[in-house]
């Protein structure tokens, strides 16, 4: 297996939305979900990975995408979730948007990794302390992703990297700070993308006989 080539991602395409989980895809490849408050960059980010100016929709509107996006990035499938804490909706509403990532959160096994996005400038709003608790209970593995790090000095942005990850109880090393308007971190999105679709390729195709006699902890 070769686990050493960079990603490049190339024609990356919109697969479908989801509105339900009915509709919820049954991934062919690894698949990563990407997953913040409303306006964060989730939209940009995904346009940066892909190289691509429109392939998601931005806004400076935020809590407008009520739906689960899939996308087709060669390697793996990326699904943009629903973005949370928008104030000016509806309690329906917000129960609606809490039931559509509660069910595809559960679909664990077919979710690869998360990146959950965090504005680099602020404090973690109560939501997304919510959100990582939420992906704790899962177990799912997954990275902070800090998006907007252009908005900030070098010095402020390394103080706010600390100060995040101190306020969420991670280690540094779980954050990578990001500009979707420069590039800024996205060498390190595309190595850390490289890292999760090879384990989990492996994973897949591990062969039954080398475990056999090993004992495995669940
Ligand atoms: N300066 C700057 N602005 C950004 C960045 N990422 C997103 N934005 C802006 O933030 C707003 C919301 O972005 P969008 O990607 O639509 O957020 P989403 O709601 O999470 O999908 C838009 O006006 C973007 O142009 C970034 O890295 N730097
Ligand atoms: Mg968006």
């Amino acid at each position: 297996m070769d686990g050493q080539k960079t990603l490049i991602i190339k024609n990356a395409t919109f697969i479908t939305s989801a509105a339900r989980a009915e509709q919820f895809i049954a991934p062919n490849k690894p698949m990563i979900a990407v997953c913040g408050k409303s306006n964060v960059g989730k939209s940009s980010f995904i346009n940066m990975l892909a190289n691509r100016k429109k392939l998601a929709k931005t806004s400076s509107e935020p809590g407008r995408t009520r739906l689960v996006n899939y996308f087709d990035f060669g390697e793996f499938i990326l699904a943009d979730l629903p973005g949370y804490g928008f104030a000016r909706v509806s309690k329906g509403e917000k129960e609606k948007w809490a039931k559509t990532l509660d069910a595809f959160f559960r679909e664990k096994a077919e979710i690869s990794h998360v990146f959950m996005l965090v504005d680099a400038r602020h404090d973690p709003t109560a939501d997304d302390v919510q959100m990582m608790q939420f992906l704790h209970y899962h177990t799912l593995p997954f990275t902070v992703v800090l998006t907007k790090a252009d908005k900030l000095s070098k010095m402020k942005l390394k103080e706010h990297i600390r100060a995040i990850a101190a306020d969420l109880y991670l280690g540094v090393e779980n954050l990578l700070a990001t500009s979707s308007e420069t590039g800024y971190g996205k060498a390190d999105v595309l190595a850390k993308i490289r890292s999760v679709i090879d384990m989990a390729n492996e994973e897949a195709y591990v062969d039954e006989d080398e475990l056999d006699g090993e004992s495995i902890e669940v």
